[in-house]
């Protein structure tokens, strides 16, 4: 085709006519006015919409989510942030000089709150701090108090002689574990002191961006261990620390996973184990700021919030299409259900059980329940499944809501059994060298892979195989340890006798890793907390042994000079540390090793639930409360 030139009009806009140029520049300003607009329909995650948004809006967290996000943190570069000790001095000789504060001893804080006559004693509080939000949501009678549960448990929290053991090689092993918490805690105290973190190597604090501003995260995950290994001075420095230094503040943006797990389980249980006001005040100031996480079109909350009055939240940029992470969303219910009994605000639970009804609600590919969902429209945004991260507590929350509700929670007892029915079907398989292992699921493609966070599901499978039906107690119990077992064997398989981050059972692979990135360990918990159920059900030696063969790799390979630090490689002797000693190693691997080595009557399983960042919390034995409540008018 020909073009004519018309008369003139040059080929360049130079030469346009006026009301060319007019419409030119009306399309131009029409196509800005377009763009912009459509920034506010992008997915919250995406970052050009945040630099435009909000300056509240432009410190994305960089970390990833859900259970995996730790391990992501721990591969970045460290920074390095001072506080090195003085020329000459070692951690060690700093540590000996480190200055002691009077202490208060467990026995007399126990004195104080335990049973009869003394728990009369306890004063109950005056003013209650006051819920969020309005006026419906408030349930008083039902307000579960300090003294009004410890009159509901069956058992003493601390057992006869706090779960001393009877047998001296035991204690000694005990004891081993005890001093483990102390080198620990020390060093953080030492080189890292109101950070989230030690770096052990380079003896220095890390703050990281997972938990919004918030600090202290290690002080906060170990109150509860301190307390239960009799540690009093170190717990009264660890409560002072809260009571002087805790801001929540915080205007950044945190992982509400986290925050929840950490934060607000390791405050309730400081509360339910000493009765100190103060853990309950800050536990609830807290609670509220995760609120507004909640205000998406479903209810299903996004997995980062901004702490501060915007209360804006997003989805983490890499989950697809600005989806929710099951295993974020679905590990709120046990915190959430204590912070309505502790403030007699009923939103938390109504908040929860909202997400509850949704996933029991929505179509399940082969009854399982895939990673990714979307806040905005309720659906499943692909389907994955894994017992590991991603997915594994949102399968332990609902296991523990129905015990924690004193098995009257009949909904997550039905959709456990139901979940693990389609687990066991679809993704539990057997290898060639006959080890029992949870594969992962890809649309109906299996791959043959274990996480180290997968291996937490043979305690889970353990504490619900007694309210299983009958006729599938045993199959429970022994899948059970068939899968602990398997975890153990991860670790017997690599020279440091540590396990991998992940294992497989392929390509001649069994329960070893394949990849070079997936042969770390970062003092996770999960194999040793299903040593800890599983020595608690069936008080098999074995558990016990294998405990103490963790012990003895950590302290041959992942003891430093000024704490414990994970290892790059489980295969090699000659250690890589990454030189990060995690705040999960002080409130789940040592407490789980300490109960391990201690009488079952140490936080009877007959009373308490650990949460995911094993922080215990009380059972809620509703008409036990509606009973004390009623008798005694309080609250
Ligand atoms: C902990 O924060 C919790 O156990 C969480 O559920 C999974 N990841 C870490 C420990 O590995």
């Amino acid at each position: 085709m020909v073009f004519r030139k018309l008369p003139g009009v040059s080929a360049s806009g130079m030469g346009l006519r006026l009301s060319q140029k007019f419409v030119f520049l009306l399309f131009l300003s029409g196509l800005v006015t377009l763009c912009f607009g459509a920034l506010f329909f992008l997915p919250d995650s995406v970052r050009l919409k945040r630099i435009f948004l909000s300056k509240t809006e432009t410190q994305p967290v960089t970390v990833g989510s859900g259970s995996e996000n730790d391990a992501r943190e721990h591969l970045k570069r460290p920074k390095d942030l001072g506080m090195t000790p003085a020329k000459g001095e070692t951690s060690s000789t700093k540590l000996k000089n480190l200055s002691r504060k009077p202490s208060v001893s467990r026995e007399g804080a126990e004195e104080r709150l335990a049973g009869g006559k003394a728990q009369e004693d306890l004063t109950l509080p005056k003013t209650r701090t006051e819920p969020a939000t309005s006026a419906e949501h408030r349930v008083d009678a039902d307000t579960f108090s300090y003294n009004t549960f410890r009159r509901c448990l069956l058992k003493a929290p601390m057992g006869r002689e706090n779960g001393k053991p009877s047998d001296p090689k035991t204690n000694e092993m005990r004891e081993k574990v005890k001093e483990m918490m102390k080198f620990a805690w020390d060093n953080y105290k030492l080189y890292a002191w109101g950070k989230n973190e030690l770096r052990p190597v380079t003896k220095n604090g890390h703050i990281g961006n997972m938990f919004g501003g918030l600090r202290g995260a290690s002080i906060i995950d170990s109150l509860d261990t301190l307390y239960i290994m009799g540690l009093m001075e170190e717990y009264n420095d660890a409560k002072e620390w809260v009571k002087t230094s805790l801001d929540l503040n915080s205007n950044g943006e945190a992982s509400l996973f986290e925050v929840n797990i950490r934060y607000v389980g390791g405050l309730l249980s400081a509360y339910y184990l000493t009765g100190e006001e103060l853990f309950k005040s800050k536990v609830l100031e807290l609670g509220e700021k995760l609120l507004p996480a909640f205000n998406t079109p479903t209810g299903i909350p996004r997995g980062v919030i901004n702490l501060g009055s915007s209360g804006t939240s997003w989805s983490w940029g890499w989950a697809s299409a600005g989806s929710s992470i099951l295993a974020e969303f679905g590990t709120l219910h046990l915190e959430f259900v204590h912070l309505s009994e502790l403030s007699g605000n009923s939103i938390y639970t109504e908040k929860v059980m909202n997400i509850r009804k949704l996933l029991n609600k929505i179509e399940k590919p082969h009854g399982l329940y895939p990673n990714f969902l979307s806040p905005v429209s309720g659906n499943w945004v692909q389907h994955h499944v894994s017992i590991g991260g991603l997915g594994d507590s949102f399968y332990e929350y609902l296991i523990k809501s129905y015990l924690m509700s004193d098995k009257t929670d009949e909904d997550a007892k039905r959709m456990y059994y139901s979940a693990l029915d389609a687990i066991e079907t679809n993704l539990v398989q057997k290898s060639q060298g006959g080890l029992t292992y949870m594969a992962e699921w890809r649309g109906g493609v299996l791959d043959h892979k274990m996480g180290h966070l997968a291996c937490f599901s043979g305690g889970m499978i353990g504490i619900g195989a007694d309210d299983g039906p009958q006729e599938k107690r045993q199959h429970y119990l022994d899948l059970a340890a068939e899968i602990t077992h398997t975890c153990h064997e991860s670790y017997t398989r690599s020279g440091t006798k540590l396990g991998p981050e992940a294992f497989r059972f392929d390509s001649g692979a069994e329960a070893t890793a394949t990849r070079l990135s997936d042969r770390y360990y970062i003092l996770r918990p999960e194999v040793i907390e299903s040593y800890m159920y599983m020595w608690r059900l069936t008080h098999d030696p074995k558990y016990r042994e294998w405990g103490w063969e963790a012990v003895q790799a950590l302290e041959q390979h992942c003891r430093v000079e000024s704490g414990f630090s994970g290892i790059r490689d489980v295969y090699t002797t000659t250690a890589s540390h990454d030189n990060m000693q995690q705040s999960f190693f002080l409130s789940e691997t040592l407490k789980y090793l300490y109960l391990l080595f201690s009488d079952d009557d140490l936080l009877p399983l007959e009373d308490w639930v650990f949460n995911t960042e094993a922080h215990p919390l009380p059972m809620i034995r509703r008409s036990c409360v509606q009973n004390h409540v009623t008798q005694t008018g309080a609250q």
